[in-house]
């Protein structure tokens, strides 16, 4: 296969409500949508960086300039191109993990929609649908969360994560539990808003019967994870920690975590993100997918994704609607607490055109 160029696509969407975590409030989710034209056909790929290096040291104009400087000309050069070998072909230029994923994302939709096979049966999905789970930010108040949780659950989710940050976490969390019961199946996640000199405050949420504390503390901090972890009940889940394999490797054999939470564009890509799995489930240990505040397209990768054998715990596989009034593919809508993973060729959705135009607010076509 021959990559003829890639229309980057700057989209622009409203979130249906304003979504705080401990890093910032998003009001609208802005991101990079990829089309690759390749001689086999076209493949659509998505990006996880947010506007501003919050979440992680990528964002949006960092990633359009290294695709357009380094990472697409590397594919544009050459001449027998498949999705196996882009990060082999990209492996040069260090980090950027988001932007590699978008266009590997891209390349392998292409591939695969030309072989007429899903991304699920590529990725070895051994199941139709997946079991969600919604991710509730920080709010105001209690009877806000509250609320929203309600609504979450008649919805029909499946588990519930609450955004945790220093002065938002113990009252929350006690607060859900007292009017939801010890059932929900309930998690939390701070993304890296604490210290260890915070583990009197952890210890607190013990009583609780949480599933999981998602990344308490610094994305660097393996070891501090570890230690955290002879001091406080609830499993700890790593997110930003884990950006390969290798380091779910590590991060494993240190005992810096019992559960992962696998998003592709963190790792670099779906093919890494397999690898992950496929480490984790060798060592018994459970996984579930994240989100980046996906459009259709990726949320269908998603979804793919978590119906592999070793995601056992419900993932932030959420609806189309829990950030979309309108998304630029069909919506993914909850059947019974859990969306079906797509089965048509490649992702198995394609963006709706006057959708992806109306949101898309610009756009440049990378080509030698
Ligand atoms: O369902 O897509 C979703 C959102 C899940 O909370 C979610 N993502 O830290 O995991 C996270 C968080 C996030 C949101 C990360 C925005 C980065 C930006």
């Amino acid at each position: 296969m021959k990559l003829t160029g890639v229309d980057l696509l700057r989209v622009r969407m409203p979130l249906v409500s304003p979504f705080r975590t401990s890093f910032g409030t998003q009001a609208e989710r802005e991101l990079l949508v990829l089309r690759a034209v390749t001689s086999e056909g076209e493949g659509w790929g998505e990006c996880g960086a947010m506007v501003d290096p919050l979440y992680s040291s990528e964002y949006v104009d960092g990633v359009e300039h290294v695709l357009r400087t380094f990472l697409v000309p590397a594919l544009l050069a050459a001449d027998d191109l498949t999705a196996n070998k882009v990060a082999p072909l990209l492996a040069k230029f260090k980090g950027h993990r988001m932007a590699k994923a978008a266009l590997e994302m891209a390349v392998l939709d292409a591939e695969l929609r030309a072989h007429g096979v899903s991304f699920a049966t590529a990725l070895g999905s051994t199941s139709d649908s997946v079991a969600c789970g919604v991710s509730v930010g920080i709010m105001d108040s209690i009877p806000q969360l509250l609320d929203a949780v309600g609504g979450y659950l008649d919805a029909g989710y499946l588990r519930i994560k609450l955004k945790i940050e220093p002065g938002w976490d113990v009252e929350p969390v006690r607060a859900v539990r007292e009017r939801f019961g010890d059932d929900v199946l309930l998690q939390v996640d701070a993304n890296t808003a604490y210290t260890l000199s915070d583990v009197p405050q952890l210890r607190r949420l013990d009583p609780f019967e949480l599933l999981l504390i998602e990344q308490p503390l610094e994305e660097e901090d393996v070891l501090g994870h570890a230690e955290l972890a002879k001091h406080i009940r609830t499993p700890i889940c790593l997110d930003e920690s884990v950006v390969s394999a290798r380091s779910a490797a590590d991060a494993i054999r240190l005992g810096a975590c019992r559960i992962v939470n696998i998003k592709p564009s963190r790792v670099g890509g779906y093919l890494e993100a397999r690898r992950v799995h496929d480490v984790c489930a060798a060592h018994g240990v459970p996984v579930w997918c994240g989100g980046m505040i996906e459009t259709g397209l990726g949320r269908a990768a998603n979804v793919a994704l978590a119906s592999l054998p070793g995601f056992t715990l419900p993932g932030d596989t959420s609806a189309s609607d829990r950030f979309y009034r309108t998304d630029i593919t069909e919506p993914f809508v909850l059947e019974g607490g859990r969306l079906p993973v797509p089965s048509g060729p490649g992702l198995g959705v394609t963006p709706i055109a006057e959708r992806l135009a109306e949101v898309t607010v610009a756009k440049s076509w990378l080509t030698d």
